[in-house]
């Protein structure tokens, strides 16, 4: 396969409901959409899901911006490809830039089993019909608008909520919502929030029978992260720990966690998301596919993902309307949790361009 053509367009849309974690609040975000059109006339698209801002990851929709222009599509348009996976190889000559590689990679992928006439979910070797959805809720001024974020989304059937918490916001709403909902699946994400001064915290969340503590400590605290998990009896979940797989085989060998977050965006693509599957499935390590609120191009890759046999958690691949008033593609539709996965030939939705259009905020071509 040889790439002769690549639009890049900034795409802006406001969320239904403000997101605060640990470390921002976002009202609206800006993600960058990647098409690429192959000399046989066959198109895929991929999704560049960076926050503006650099406080999730170093990455900023600016620098992907600057990256994929001058670095990653000059890649694309100069290399010869039969499988996604080595047109990723190529890419990952470029250290780094996680997110900004993502878009090229599921981009790729989805033009690779759209030209096949194959479910993107199959070409990466998914099982499942549907996926199971849990939903990510952000931090709230208080635990009483917490409490009323909480009460549609359990009703509207989702497997497993998760709190963001914070210090000063983390027993308490935890608390809150365990007695509101004793039977709901609950689990906690830090963000990378609290040091090893901070245990006794942890020791207190340990207490609510939670699925999971996501990324307590900072990214690279992977030793901080093992002697927790040593003496905790919930699990550790892993997410900004670890953008390689490489990282994952760290984490293993020092016992830093018991289940995984695989982000597309995070480890650069699909065809490293399969791979962090496979070495954690090697070790029985549990995996779901989290999100970063991705619009419809994105979130169909991490469902078309989460049909690994692997994904045996909720991933965070709420409905559309969760997070947007109107999508970009066709919705992705959770009923009572459950996300149908396509069976379309290739990634089974397409952006609206009237849509894009209307809430495109730059634009760039190439070709050869
Ligand atoms: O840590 O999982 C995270 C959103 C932005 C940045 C980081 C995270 C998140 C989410 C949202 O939790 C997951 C979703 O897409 O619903
Ligand atoms: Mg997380």
């Amino acid at each position: 396969t040889r790439v002769q053509d690549i639009e890049l367009f900034r795409v802006r849309l406001d969320l239904v409901h403000e997101f605060t974690t640990s470390s921002h609040a976002k009202r609206s975000l800006e993600h960058i959409l990647v098409a690429l059109t192959a000399t046989d006339g066959s198109v895929g698209w991929g999704e560049i899901a960076s926050p503006s801002g650099p406080f999730y990851s170093a990455e900023t929709v600016e620098s992907c911006w600057a990256v994929a222009r001058d670095h990653l599509a000059p890649i694309v348009l100069r290399t010869d490809w039969d499988h996604p996976a080595t047109l990723a190889a190529a890419l990952a000559k470029v250290r780094g830039n996680h997110f900004a590689r993502a878009g090229f990679d599921v981009a790729a992928w989805s033009l690779w089993s759209s030209a096949r006439g194959v479910p993107l979910a199959r070409a990466l070797g998914g099982t499942r019909a549907t996926v199971e959805a849990g939903v990510s809720l952000g931090i709230e001024p208080t635990i009483d608008d917490l409490l009323a974020q909480v009460g549609p989304r359990v009703a509207e059937g989702y497997r497993r909520i998760k709190l963001k918490i914070a210090p000063g916001w983390d027993v308490e709403p935890v608390r809150a919502v365990r007695s509101a909902f004793p039977e709901v699946p609950l689990h906690v994400d830090a963000n990378g929030a609290y040091t090893v001064a901070d245990e006794p915290v942890m020791r207190k969340l340990d207490a609510f029978g939670l699925l999971m503590i996501e990324q307590p400590y900072a990214p690279r605290a992977l030793t901080d992260h093992a002697d927790l998990q040593a003496r905790l009896g919930t699990p550790i979940c892993l997410d900004e720990s670890v953008e390689e797989a490489d990282d994952l085989l760290t984490a293993l060998r020092l016992g830093a966690g018991r289940v995984l977050n695989i982000k597309v965006s995070r480890m650069a693509g699909l065809t490293a998301a399969v791979r962090a599957h496979d070495l954690a499935a090697e070790h029985g390590m549990p995996v779901w596919c989290g999100g970063m609120h991705e619009f419809g191009i994105g979130r169909a890759a991490n469902v078309a993902l989460s049909a690994l046999p692997g994904f045996t958690l909720p991933s965070d691949v709420s409905g559309s309307d969760k997070y947007y008033a109107r999508d970009i593609t066709a919705p992705i539709v959770s009923a009572g949790g459950l996300v149908e996965v396509s069976t379309d030939p290739g990634l089974g939705r397409t952006p609206d361009l009237d849509l894009v259009q209307a809430h495109t905020t730059g634009r760039w071509h190439s070709r050869t």
